[in-house]
């Protein structure tokens, strides 16, 4: 019993990429790094910096993006709605499918496991091809393998263009 309870209780390591083209994204962005670190059972690991990007999809005006590596003593499926949870606090509304938004918080890794549900794929389906996360979580997180490729962050940032990832100044 008491081995099952500090098996359940043990940290495990998360990333989650953040997004906002609307508002004052910088804002936007840092409280709600904010509001995750003050979540229990979340313990904020590692931040990156902003990056300006090109929006990816239809047109729509930049983005700033980052990453945050977290330490999380609770289940994927809870992380994401907390994640939502927050999205919506910031008072995002769903729309368009890769429209623009107030506040995206995408789950990316979860330790290495690899899970595909319904609501919920991790590694994020996508995050292999997309410079805007890319660039961000090798800063805080280089030597992460994503489990489905079996690569390393740094190696899968070389298979990226980085040319419309820029690094925000004066952070
Ligand atoms: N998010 C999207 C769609 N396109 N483009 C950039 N540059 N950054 C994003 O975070 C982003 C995007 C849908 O989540
Ligand atoms: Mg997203
Ligand atoms: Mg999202």
């Amino acid at each position: 019993m008491l081995k099952a309870r500090y098996a359940e209780a043990k940290p495990r390591r998360s990333a989650v990429a953040l997004g906002s083209n609307i508002g004052d994204s910088q804002t936007i962005l840092e409280a709600a790094i904010e509001t995750l670190a003050q979540t229990p059972g979340i313990f904020l690991e590692a931040r990156s910096n902003w990056y300006q990007t090109k929006a990816v999809g239809p047109p729509q005006p930049d983005y700033l993006n980052g990453c945050v590596t977290l330490q999380v003593e609770i289940l994927p499926q809870q992380l994401l709605e907390i994640l939502l949870g927050i999205e919506q606090q910031f008072g995002r509304v769903r729309q368009e499918r890769w429209g623009p938004r107030i506040l995206d918080l995408d789950l990316l890794l979860f330790d290495d496991i690899i899970l595909d549900t319904p609501n919920l794929q991790i590694p994020h389906p996508r995050m292999r091809d997309r410079a805007f996360v890319l660039v961000p979580l090798a800063e805080i997180a280089p030597d992460w393998i994503e489990p489905v490729s079996g690569y390393v962050i740094k190696e899968l940032l070389k298979e990226v263009d980085c040319s419309d990832v820029h690094l925000l100044m004066g952070n």
